[in-house]
C-alpha cells in the first residue's frame, strides 16, 4: 500500500497524548463570555503562583499598541463589553483586528490586559464573582493537568476568541518579524540516544536556532507537518510560513529515541523529550513526541508533534 500522509499520520500508534487537553477546551467553550474571562483570570492567577509569563519582547507588543490603547480609553463597561465580544467570537471592529494578528501577538495583547486589570488600569473580574458551577468543574480540570498541558489549554483560550479568521475574506496577517537565525558560534547540537539519522538532528538544532531556510530544506516538497491537537500543514509553503509565525524561540530538548526501516525504502522515527516556549522559558517543559517518518532520500515525509499524556510517555518508545 502505498505510503499517504493519511496512513503517516498513524505511525507509532502506541502514543498517548494529551487528551485531557481537547477534553478541558471543549468544556471551557461551553461557558457563558462572562465565566470563560472570570475563569481565565483565575486559572491565569493560579499558574502564576508556581510560573510567571516572561514579558513579551518589545517587538511582539508594538502590533496590538493601538487596540490595547483604545480599550484603555473606553469607561469600565465598555472595557467589559469589549472583553465579553472577544470570548462570544462577536463581529465587531476590535474583534475583527484580533482575528488578524498570530498567537503570539493575541497572548501580547491579553498578557498587557491582565497587567492592566491587576492594577485596575483595565475593568478587573468583578472582586467576589461566582464562578459557575460548571466554570468551577472545568478550573478543578485544569487544576489536575501536568504545566504543559495547562499553558496549552490557556494559550488555546486566547487563540481561539475574537471574530472568525474564516469569515474575514482577504486579509493581511498581522505577525512579528521573523528573527535573524542564530550565529553559528551560538548554535547548540542535540544529541537523541537511539536516534543518529542526521535529518531528525539537524531538524532539531536548526529549530533551536530559528533557521527556518535550513530547517525547511529537509521537508520533501509533498511534506505535512501535524501540531499537537491539529490536522497537518501541507506543503512547503505552508510549513515555513507556520516555522516562521509560531516557532520562533523554541527550544527542543529531544532525549531519546527508536527509528526502524518501514515500507517502500522509508524510515519511520520516533523521540521523546522537552519543548520549552519562549512565554515561559525553563520554567515549564512540555513533555512531547515527534513521530517522523523519512523518504527514502532522508528527507521528512511527515511529522507529527504531540503534547504527551504524561511524563511516562517519555519513555514509551513501542513502534
Ligand atoms: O480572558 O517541532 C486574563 C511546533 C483574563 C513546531 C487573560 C512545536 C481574561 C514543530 C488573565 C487577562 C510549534 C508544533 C485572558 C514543535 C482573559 C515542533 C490572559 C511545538 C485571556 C516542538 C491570559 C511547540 C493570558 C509547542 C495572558 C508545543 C494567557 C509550543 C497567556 C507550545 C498564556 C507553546 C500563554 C505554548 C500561554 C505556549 C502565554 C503552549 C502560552 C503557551
Amino acid at each position: 500500500m502505498a505510503i499517504t500522509i493519511d496512513s503517516a499520520r498513524g505511525i507509532f500508534p502506541q502514543t498517548l497524548s494529551a487528551d485531557a487537553v481537547p477534553a478541558t477546551i471543549a468544556r471551557f467553550k461551553q461557558l457563558s463570555a462572562e465565566d470563560q474571562l472570570a475563569w481565565t483570570w483565575f486559572a491565569y492567577i493560579e499558574m502564576g503562583k508556581t510560573i510567571t509569563v516572561a514579558a513579551p519582547g518589545a517587538a511582539s507588543m508594538q502590533f496590538a499598541e493601538g487596540v490595547l490603547n483604545q480599550i484603555r480609553q473606553m469607561t469600565p463597561s465598555e472595557q467589559t463589553q469589549a472583553m465579553c465580544d472577544l470570548a462570544n467570537n462577536a463581529d465587531t471592529p476590535l474583534c475583527r483586528t484580533y482575528a488578524t494578528w498570530s498567537a503570539n501577538i493575541k497572548l501580547g495583547f491579553w498578557y498587557q490586559l491582565g497587567q492592566w486589570m491587576d492594577k485596575g488600569l483595565v475593568a478587573p473580574i468583578p472582586a467576589g464573582y461566582q464562578l459557575s458551577a460548571n466554570a468551577s468543574a472545568v478550573l478543578q480540570a485544569v487544576r489536575e493537568l501536568d504545566q504543559g498541558q495547562q499553558i496549552t489549554v490557556l494559550r488555546s483560550s486566547v487563540v481561539d476568541m475574537g471574530f472568525d479568521p474564516g469569515k474575514l475574506g482577504d486579509y493581511t496577517k498581522v505577525t512579528e518579524p521573523v528573527v535573524a537565525p542564530k550565529d553559528l558560534a551560538q548554535r547548540t547540537q542535540v544529541a537523541i540516544e537511539g536516534v543518529t539519522e542526521p535529518t531528525v538532528l539537524s531538524y532539531m538544532n536548526n529549530m533551536n536556532a530559528n533557521d527556518f531556510g535550513a530547517l525547511i530544506d529537509l521537508f520533501a516538497p509533498d511534506a505535512a507537518l501535524q501540531p499537537p491537537f491539529q490536522r497537518p500543514i501541507v506543503g512547503r509553503d505552508a510549513i515555513l510560513q507556520f516555522f516562521n509565525e509560531e516557532c520562533q524561540n523554541l527550544n527542543l530538548i529531544p532525549e531519546r529515541g527508536v527509528s526502524e526501516p518501514t515500507e517502500d525504502g522509508y524510515t519511520q522515527v520516533k523521540v521523546t523529550g522537552k519543548v520549552q516556549t519562549p512565554w515561559f522559558g525553563a520554567a515549564v517543559g512540555m513533555n512531547m513526541a515527534w513521530r517522523f517518518l523519512l523518504n527514502p532520500q532522508g528527507k521528512i515525509f511527515f511529522v507529527a508533534i504531540d503534547l504527551l499524556a504524561s511524563p511516562k510517555e517519555l519513555l514509551n518508545l513501542i513502534r
